[in-house]
């Protein structure tokens, strides 16, 4: 088995790192190009770069900070947000991204996300899947920043994006982002049972044993962490030391 991955997430607003809870409320977090550098420095294994607040008209500034972005770091990097189209995708590799990830726009079109793996290959499309319980033991998708619930379970629609050609999901809680509570463990086990792709935990972060938690529930493989992070709590470092300790394989 490969080594469990650890994923700062930049959520970018205006041209700024924002941080909230529950995807609202948000405050600033600091600038996205001197935060990447840091991140790549401290031993980030990748970097999550999502526009939260993407509109066409944001979009041409978007490019250019993600080259800026790109430039620092050498780690995979993921950009999402936003990404309508199939020239969206090729403008945002072209800028730098390794990886770009599809939310909403799946949702409306899940035929995109068949074309961009043909087109971009497998490795390169990541289904970002915001999450809602609805009752125990189930979860809505949503999308629009969580603003609209999509109206498919989370699990099956995990599956339906692995069938499309998806080479990841990013699977966040809506319910737990930038509360600190720990991750959603019953929704990251159940989709990551679901699929044979590789699942990202996120939102919820609060700690060190979260982290632990994100990458050995289910078949999770990667934890996504945003909060704890930039207010520097603990570094990289801290949680790659932590994971190591407890018999996770972490590359260091
Ligand atoms: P923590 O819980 O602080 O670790 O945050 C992890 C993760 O939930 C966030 O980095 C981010 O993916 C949340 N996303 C969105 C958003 C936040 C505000 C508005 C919109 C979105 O659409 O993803």
């Amino acid at each position: 088995m490969g080594n469990k991955r650890l994923i700062p997430c930049l959520d970018v607003k205006g041209g700024r790192v924002v941080k909230g809870v529950k995807f609202g409320d948000l405050r600033d977090a600091g600038d996205p190009v001197a935060m990447a550098a840091e991140y790549e420095a401290a031993g980030a294994d990748e970097l999550v770069f999502l526009d939260i607040s993407a509109t066409v008209e944001r979009r041409k500034t978007m490019v250019n900070l993600v080259k800026q972005v790109a430039e620092q770091v050498s780690i995979p990097f993921t950009v999402g947000g936003g990404i309508r189209k199939l020239d969206d995708i090729s403008n945002l590799l072209q800028a730098g991204a390794d990886k770009v990830s599809v939310g909403s726009a799946a949702v409306d079109n899940p035929e995109l996300v068949t074309d961009a793996a043909k087109k971009f290959g497998k490795g390169r499309i990541v289904a970002a899947i915001d999450a809602r319980q609805t009752e125990p033991g189930r979860w809505e998708a949503l999308t629009h920043g969580g603003t609209r619930g999509a109206g498919v379970d989370a699990v099956s629609w995990a599956q339906e994006m692995e069938k499309r050609g998806a080479g990841e999901i990013l699977l966040t809680s809506f319910d737990r982002d930038g509360t600190k509570d720990g991750y959603d463990l019953e929704l990251t086990q159940a989709v990551s049972e679901a699929v044979n792709i590789p699942v990202v935990a996120s939102g919820g972060a609060g700690n060190l044993e979260h982290l632990y938690q994100g990458v050995t529930t289910g078949k999770a493989d990667a934890a996504l962490a945003a909060s704890i992070f930039h207010y520097r709590e603990y570094t990289i470092r801290d949680a790659k030391q932590y994971l190591a300790e407890r018999g996770v394989s972490v590359r260091l």
